[in-house]
């Protein structure tokens, strides 16, 4: 209150005297105490402030990131992304899936179509398929020879209507595929259950009896078999009681393809499960 102000406080309170110790409104103590409140009020007034900051670049970010997506300039999500900007050669290329930071995969421009994502490959039995969840799960083997994608990968890229092609070639390098309209993968609560369905080819369909089921590898028996279908078959599979089809069995190079019963890269409808195949490999494409 300035001099003015008192002089008129004065005049309007009449009668009443007003000293200067009248204008001490508040003890020291709670002038400390309003000192420290308006502090207090100042410091969380910035820390507010500064998280909104905060929330306002991250929200750029998002932005950012969201306009990137949409706009499909720069960001693949798969090999049909690849093919439709006008790749046409089968090669590495490096997609963005939403949810990981990009990764390279193989994509098969040339075979039916184009625009396949190879997920797994056999050649010539230098990588061991003989492993565990983890490794299953994650992905392993080189991508220019023997590999698995991973299943954290292959459950994302199924999430949109996708389909699958089975190519297998046995050893007097006759070939045959399998492909399916729908092909879908759980997620990790479900222990990666396959969902195919559509079959075409002539192979013979391999994958009817694998509808709806499990994944189990040496160390993870998800079957319905008493047994451990993925030890004693050493693969890993989306094995049931146990399997009509295992391209992720032993790499069987006998004279004439013949291995033990469902323990090689067998499908059983081309040539029985006696018979391990030279190569074969899969291949999944998101439906445009
Ligand atoms: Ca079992």
């Amino acid at each position: 209150m300035n001099a003015a102000q008192r002089q008129q406080s004065e005049t309007i309170d009449g009668n009443t005297t007003i000293g200067k110790d009248n204008y001490i409104l508040y003890s020291k103590e709670d002038h400390a105490e309003l000192i420290a409140l308006l502090h207090k009020f100042k410091n969380e007034s910035e820390k507010a402030l500064l998280s909104m900051k905060d929330s306002k670049e991250e929200i750029i970010k998002l932005l950012a990131d969201i306009k990137n997506r949409t706009s499909n300039d720069d960001v693949m999500r798969d090999c049909v992304d690849w093919q439709q900007s006008g790749k046409t050669t089968n090669g590495i290329y490096s997609i963005t899936p939403i949810g990981f930071k990009p990764f390279d995969v193989y994509c098969d421009m040339t075979t039916d179509g184009g625009g396949w994502l190879v997920f797994q490959r056999r050649i010539d039995g230098t990588i061991d398929f003989f492993k565990e969840w983890v490794s299953y799960e994650n992905g392993f083997g080189d991508i220019n020879s023997e590999f698995w994608l991973g299943n954290k990968k292959l459950h994302v890229l199924t999430q949109e209507p996708t389909e699958l092609r089975v190519d297998v070639m046995a050893w007097d390098n006759e070939k045959r595929y399998a492909k399916y309209s729908t092909f879908r993968l759980g997620d990790a609560s479900s222990k990666y259950t396959l969902y195919v369905d559509g079959y075409s080819g002539d192979a013979g369909d391999g994958l009817a009896l694998h509808h709806e089921v499990k994944f189990s590898t040496r160390d993870q028996d998800n079957d319905v078999q008493r047994k451990d279908c993925a030890g004693s078959n050493k693969g890993a599979w989306w094995y049931e009681n146990c399997s009509h089809s295992s391209l992720n069995g032993q790499y069987i190079k006998g004279t004439d393809g013949v291995a033990r019963k469902n323990m090689g890269i067998n499908w059983e409808k081309f040539k029985g499960d006696y018979y391990s195949m030279k190569t074969a490999s899969m291949k999944l494409r998101r439906k445009v």
